[in-house]
């Protein structure tokens, strides 16, 4: 049997992101296939019929998870457990965060600066001064993390929030990660994410 990895994605998803640059920290070679998340293809439908949702990674015909022995995992329990909370609670609180920053306006979108803001602190504090999360090589929690970065341009744009000089630590890192080629080969030009939120909020603000 061959060997053929097939990754559904869309290029905008933080979780489709981390999928990629995970791949490419393992030396995986895979096509990427772009989904159209208002007509998805029967491929999607057939390998993820519960969330119908992207990104789903599909070995020789299968779906499937990327694994723990991965290299982004620690060894030591407790870093790894470590390392999984704080990948968690990037998905469940900074991606609710920065979704309630774009849809929102006024005080909604006030608070939700703020919130994103404490998050950028905690995350100042648990890198300490490690070059990365997963100390001296992207790890978990890295991975996670770093497809949000490639928004920052257009928070700047659009609420002109991310002081550098209050996150020291958190922007060399962030400068770090995106200097890596299995990073930024993974990230979108800046001016289609610009494009597409501006007219994200153009429709918004019409409805
Ligand atoms: N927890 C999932 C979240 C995936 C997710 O929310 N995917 C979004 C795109 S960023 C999606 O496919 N949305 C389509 C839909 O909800 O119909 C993961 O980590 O993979």
């Amino acid at each position: 049997m061959g060997n053929e990895v097939i990754l559904l994605n869309f290029w905008l998803s933080p979780y489709g992101m981390r999928v990629r640059i995970a791949l490419e920290v393992k030396g995986i070679k895979y096509e990427n296939r772009e989904e159209n998340l208002s007509n998805k293809s029967p491929l999607l439908l057939q390998m993820n019929p519960v969330h119908k949702k992207i990104p789903v990674l599909i070995h020789n015909g299968r779906s499937i998870c990327l694994d723990d022995r991965s290299p982004l995992l620690p060894s030591d329990p407790y870093h790894r457990s470590q390392a999984r909370f704080w990948a968690n609670y990037v998905d469940t609180k900074m991606c609710e965060i920065a979704l309630k920053f774009w849809t929102t306006e006024g005080e909604e979108k006030e608070a939700a600066k703020e919130e994103f803001l404490e998050c950028l602190k905690l995350f100042e504090e648990q890198l300490g001064d490690k070059p990365y999360f997963g100390g001296d090589n992207l790890g978990l929690l890295d991975v996670a993390l770093v497809p949000l970065i490639c928004y920052f341009y257009t928070y700047n744009l659009y609420g002109n929030f991310i002081n550098e000089d209050k996150y020291p630590k958190f922007i060399a890192w962030a400068k770090r990660c995106t200097q890596k080629e299995s990073v930024s080969k993974c990230f979108p030009e800046e001016h289609r994410v610009k494009e597409f939120i501006s007219k994200k909020k153009k429709n918004l603000n019409s409805e």
